[in-house]
C-alpha cells in the first residue's frame, strides 16, 4: 500500500497516526525523502503502508524526488492517493489529482493502472468542505474524506483498503 500525492498533502501525518512509523512532518514540500514503512493492525491481520515522497509534474523524468519514488511504487499493489482539500495558493485539488495520475501514466510500468483509493485530507479545515463537494463531482468516484490530523474518517478508509487488499 503506497501513500502517494502532491507534496505537503499530509501523507506522513497519516502514517504517523495509523502506525508506529515516525515520519517527519513539516509544512513545506519534500519533507519526506525516502519511503517510510509502517504496519497497521486491522481485524485479525495487518497491512504494510509506505509513506512516499511527494510527486510533482515532471517526476517521471526525475524532477523532485520523483524518480526514486516511482521506482518504489512499482512494487506496491494498491495506491492510497491523498489529495489536499485546502491547498495553498492557486492550486486546485482536481488539478493535483489529474497531474499526479498523468505522471504515473507517463512513468509506465503499469503504475498508472494500479487500483487507487482516494483520500481527501485536511477536512478539519473550514475551506475544505466546499472543495470536497466540487472535487467529488469532478472525480465521479467514491472518495474518503479524512483528517490525518484529527483521525476523523480514517477508520472507514482503512476498512475499505482492507477490503480491497483482501479481494
Ligand atoms: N489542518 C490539517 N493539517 C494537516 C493535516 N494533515 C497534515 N497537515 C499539515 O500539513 C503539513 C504537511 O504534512 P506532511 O504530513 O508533512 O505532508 P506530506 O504529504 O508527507 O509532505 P511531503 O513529505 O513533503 O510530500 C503539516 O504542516 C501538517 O501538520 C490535516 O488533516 N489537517
Ligand atoms: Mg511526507
Amino acid at each position: 500500500m503506497g501513500i502517494i500525492g502532491y507534496p505537503n498533502v499530509g501523507k506522513s501525518t497519516l502514517i504517523s497516526h495509523i502506525s508506529r512509523a515516525k515520519s517527519k512532518i513539516a509544512d513545506y514540500p519534500f519533507t519526506t525523502k525516502e519511503p517510510i514503512l509502517g504496519i497497521v493492525d486491522i481485524d485479525d491481520g495487518h497491512m504494510v503502508f509506505a509513506d512516499m515522497p511527494g510527486l510533482i509534474e515532471g517526476a517521471h523524468r526525475g524532477k523532485g524526488l520523483g524518480d526514486i519514488f516511482l521506482r518504489h511504487i512499482e512494487r506496491t499493489n494498491i495506491l492510497l492517493h491523498m489529495v489536499d482539500m485546502a491547498p495553498s495558493g492557486e492550486r486546485d485539488p482536481y488539478d493535483d489529482y489529474v497531474s499526479i495520475n498523468k505522471e504515473l501514466m507517463l512513468y509506465g510500468k503499469n503504475v498508472g493502472k494500479k487500483p487507487q483509493v482516494v483520500a481527501c485530507n485536511k477536512m478539519d479545515l473550514p475551506e475544505a468542505k466546499k472543495k470536497l463537494n466540487i472535487f467529488s463531482k469532478e472525480i465521479g468516484k467514491k472518495v474518503f474524506p479524512i483528517s490525518a490530523a484529527t483521525g476523523a474518517g480514517v477508520r472507514e478508509m482503512l476498512e475499505e483498503i482492507w477490503r480491497v487488499l483482501k479481494a
